[in-house]
């Protein structure tokens, strides 16, 4: 499919670069950007990519938000269903069995800040800016911010983002861990890519399985989530990449996954 908004790049070594262009509105995500998303998703092949990166084209912004050009002529239902096309999307990249990460580069407001927390986790440049603005437009975070950035900063930094639709710059989200390491913007790619070879070099299906668990086991009671880690390590008995990593220790080399 060709997109409009998107624009994908495979790499040979297994890493793919999903970048949201819509340079006019700051990378708003409109109903069409939301399809593709979804639609890229759904089809990407994640035996050929191992880890997925996903920015905004040019230095201003990751993504300032859901299209407000668009959202001014919703009412109530049209509402519910522009907030489940997201929200069905980020999922679905939540839940890949890749890693995902998010290089934040300008803007990140709002469905963007929601973007960036579907990804497992965050590299933000310097001039990077986060916030949830929703109130302050007369709607409360539609692509699941309430419930992500409550997880990943707690409560009472979520609330109070959220309540003041204050935007904090890339220092302060590193700090309340939102982000894990901020760089100067030129940087930026070279680092996620460092980051993105280092997991390359581990066994994927076992990424799969710890993504898996760390996603699952913050929704279950203790004896649940350790139950659910007792299984997946079990599982990775079963794989190839279990018998060649610890014969690679034991043998004092590196070690080569195939993913099986
Ligand atoms: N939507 C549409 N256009 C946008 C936009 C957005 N979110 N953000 C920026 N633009 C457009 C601007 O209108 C402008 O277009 P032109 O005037 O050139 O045609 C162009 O991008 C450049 O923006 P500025 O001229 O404003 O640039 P500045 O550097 O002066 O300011 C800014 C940059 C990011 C501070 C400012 O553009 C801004 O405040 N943008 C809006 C940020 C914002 O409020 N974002 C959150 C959007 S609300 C839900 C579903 C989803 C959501 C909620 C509910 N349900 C259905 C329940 C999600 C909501 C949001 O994400």
């Amino acid at each position: 499919m060709e997109y409009k908004f998107l624009k994908t790049e495979f790499k040979d070594n297994g890493i793919t670069i999903m970048t949201v262009s819509a340079p006019k509105s700051l990378n708003a995500l409109n109903s069409t950007v939301l399809k593709e998303i979804d639609h890229f998703v759904s089809n990407l092949d994640t035996k050929k990519t191992r880890v997925l990166i996903i920015t905004g084209d040019g230095e201003k912004a990751f993504v300032a938000g859901a299209d407000i050009s668009e959202m001014v002529h919703l009412y109530e239902k049209e509402g519910y269903e522009f907030s489940k096309l997201g929200a069905i999307a980020f999922r679905k990249i939540e839940t890949l069995p890749i890693p995902v990460i998010a290089a934040v580069n300008g803007f990140c407001l709002g469905g963007g800040c929601e973007l960036a927390m579907a990804c497992d986790f965050r590299y933000a440049s310097s001039n990077a800016k986060f916030g949830q603005p929703e109130v302050g437009l007369g709607i409360t975070p539609g692509f699941s911010g309430t419930y992500r950035l409550a997880k990943l900063v707690g409560q009472g930094m979520a609330k109070e983002m959220i309540f003041t639709s204050k935007a904090i710059k890339a220092d302060e989200a590193l700090r309340i861990g939102l982000v894990n390491a901020v760089c100067e913007p030129e940087e930026l790619m070279n680092k996620v890519m460092m980051t993105a070879k280092r997991i390359l070099a581990n066994a994927p299906l076992a990424i799969a399985h710890a993504k898996r668990c760390i996603n699952e086991s913050y929704d279950l009671c203790a004896d649940d989530a350790i139950e659910l880690e007792n299984v997946a390590f079990g599982k990775c008995f079963a794989t190839d990449d279990q018998k060649e990593g610890m014969a690679a220790f034991l043998e004092k080399r590196e070690a080569v996954f195939g993913g099986k």
